[in-house]
């Protein structure tokens, strides 16, 4: 394609010029493996952005979803219904952990965290707690791009052009700490107190300003930061002992990414609200889901039975195409344990990202589950810059990889092979030998 081809498409989180002066195109994908339009076969080391859990093109979910286009196209689900919504939120909360028995369908999950937000205020509101209206977030959280999602996100790029974003918001500190914890295999033990930050909010505005925390069990779009070692369950705590609801925003963690069906399952810890989005269609369709326990659609099913209880949703809020795929998704995780698959392969994994250790300019190495990164140092005066060019030199070396500022993220789909996790280590190992 010639350059004058690609400028009308306004490229997302990308930069453009650089990126139309040099393009990347992905033609095809199937399996492991997508294939460039030069017909170059590139292994996905991302899950295309973290969601193709069960590798590409998956013929059951194609089938599926062209079966339900063909039976029934669109129907609305505001005074209406039609049986793939109710078939799909049934079968989801027969996976989701304890009593997170209701589901809200929306298209992405920047829509599943507004939602969580709205739900999480109205709750307070229909209990006669209006006063709680204050969100707290995280520094480094990524909750999508709606102005709920980037007000309670903590990744300044996303943040600073767009005005002064939703009034009583408050962020607690983030956990990454070199300095303890760097190269930790697995769940780093040094930095639970870092949830009593929630303890000092608390003491500045009052439990009775607070609504929700919304944290992401691992924050995957900063950089694959962890949680320390006992620092969720403490969270937990706070928020019990302040009345406080607690919100995990799993786009990334949920079906399987961490070893578990969701993040919630791998630390133990039960959310009030559970966003999810992304492996929910395994990539194939927009569709997020949000989660609550039974309390609080408990709070909302209350007075007439004529009164509509929240006044929120979406046209396309559990479209019959997504519905189609997210049901074909499950059945291969099920049939597949894909779900748990990562702990199977998380030890091997943990050996193979470890060993870049000693390759030049790494700074951390941190893995959970199925999830990597390789935080490089910065080059004087260009941040991103060496991260930026691994990822060009690993497309051309056949590699897929995803990069925020100088870390490498990897991710990828939970069907991999071992003989695929040792070949992304070493395209990766020569890549970073060849950057200066
Ligand atoms: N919450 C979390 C935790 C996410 O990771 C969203 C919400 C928003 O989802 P939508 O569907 O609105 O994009 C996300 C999205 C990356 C990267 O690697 C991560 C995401 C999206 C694109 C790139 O930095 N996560």
């Amino acid at each position: 394609m010639d350059r004058a081809a690609l400028d009308a498409f306004w490229m997302p989180f990308t930069a453009n010029r650089q990126f139309k002066a040099s393009p990347r195109l992905l033609a095809h994908a199937e399996g492991m493996y997508y294939w460039s339009d030069d017909g170059r076969r590139v292994l996905d080391g991302a899950a295309g952005l973290w969601c193709v859990n069960a590798g590409h093109a998956r013929p059951e979910i194609t089938d599926a979803v062209a079966r339900q286009l063909a039976e029934l196209d669109y129907a609305p689900t505001f005074q209406m219904g039609h049986p793939r919504a109710f078939e799909l939120a049934h079968r989801l909360v027969q996976i989701t952990p304890g009593d997170l028995d209701h589901v809200f369908f929306v298209n992405s999950g920047s829509e599943a965290v507004d939602t969580a937000l709205k739900i999480a205020l109205a709750y307070h509101r229909v209990r006669g707690e209006g006063s709680r209206q204050r969100l707290i977030g995280r520094e480094k959280g990524y909750h999508g791009v709606g102005f709920g999602g980037i007000s309670v996100g903590g990744m300044v790029n996303n943040r600073k052009m767009f005005g002064s974003l939703l009034p009583g918001v408050d962020h607690l500190r983030h956990t990454l700490d070199h300095e303890h914890n760097a190269f930790s295999r697995g769940i780093p033990q040094w930095g639970a107190h870092l949830a009593d930050d929630l303890e000092r909010l608390v003491a500045l505005h009052d439990a009775s300003t607070i609504a929700a925390v919304i944290v992401e069990p691992i924050q995957g779009s900063a950089g694959v930061i962890l949680p320390p070692r006992g620092y969720l369950e403490r969270l937990r705590e706070i928020c019990d002992r302040h009345g406080i609801l607690l919100i995990f925003d799993e786009v990334i963690t949920g079906f399987g990414r961490l070893g578990t069906p969701f993040g919630a399952d791998y630390f133990g810890v039960l959310p009030d609200i559970m966003t999810t989005a992304k492996g929910l269609t395994n990539g194939a369709i927009p569709m997020g889901a949000v989660f609550v326990r039974k309390h609080i659609y408990d709070a909302f099913m209350q007075g007439p039975e004529n009164t509509i209880e929240l006044f929120h949703g979406y046209t396309y809020s559990a479209h019959p195409a997504a519905c189609a795929a997210a049901l074909a998704a499950l059945d291969i995780y099920q049939r597949e344990n894909l779900l748990t698959r990562g702990a199977s392969l998380a030890a091997e994994w943990e050996r193979a990202v470890h060993s870049l250790r000693d390759a030049p300019n790494v700074i951390d190495i941190r893995n959970i589950g199925l999830v990597a990164a390789i935080e490089l140092r910065p080059r004087e005066g260009a941040s991103g810059a060496r991260a930026h060019e691994a990822l060009t030199r690993a497309f051309q070396a056949g590699l897929l990889i995803r990069v925020t500022g100088d870390t490498i993220a990897l991710s990828p789909p939970l069907i991999i092979e071992p003989e695929q996790i040792a070949a992304i280590v070493s395209m990766l190992g020569e890549v970073l030998r060849a950057i200066p």
